[in-house]
């Protein structure tokens, strides 16, 4: 018992004390929230999305980079009320929270050209 009240007493024991509670804080913040940040890199190019398929848990910050190559493109989710548009060469960045479970399909819904109808993608909320 004295060797441990001495440990607690040194400097070094207060700071490893005070990150342990920092890191319990965080973790209750993050959880308190419901979710987890997850992040994606999504590309359209050639009419279609790369990749096409994304999967999180229900809750997670869901942090996507957008970028159109080509032509312009859009990022369309019906059910979460996105529509990003991008122009040819650029990136928009955009965040949601994934709280309807499911498979939510995504598509362009520009219309320069037909073949922008054929993108098609999932979101799948486990
Ligand atoms: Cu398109």
């Amino acid at each position: 018992m004295q060797v441990l009240r001495r440990h607690f007493l040194t400097v070094s024991g207060l700071s490893a004390a005070a990150a342990v509670l920092g890191s319990l804080f965080r973790v209750a913040a993050v959880k308190a929230q419901g979710g987890q940040v997850r992040e994606f890199v999504i590309t359209a190019d050639r009419f279609s999305f790369s990749p096409a398929r994304i999967e999180v848990n229900r809750d997670d910050l869901v942090k996507v980079t957008f970028t159109a190559v080509d032509i312009p493109h859009s990022f369309t989710q019906d059910g979460y009320r996105i529509a990003k548009r991008a122009a040819a060469g650029q990136t928009v960045i955009f965040e949601f929270r994934a709280d309807r479970p499911g498979e939510h399909p995504f598509y362009c819904n520009l219309t320069q050209d037909d073949r922008c109808r054929e993108m098609k993608g999932v979101l799948v909320v486990k």
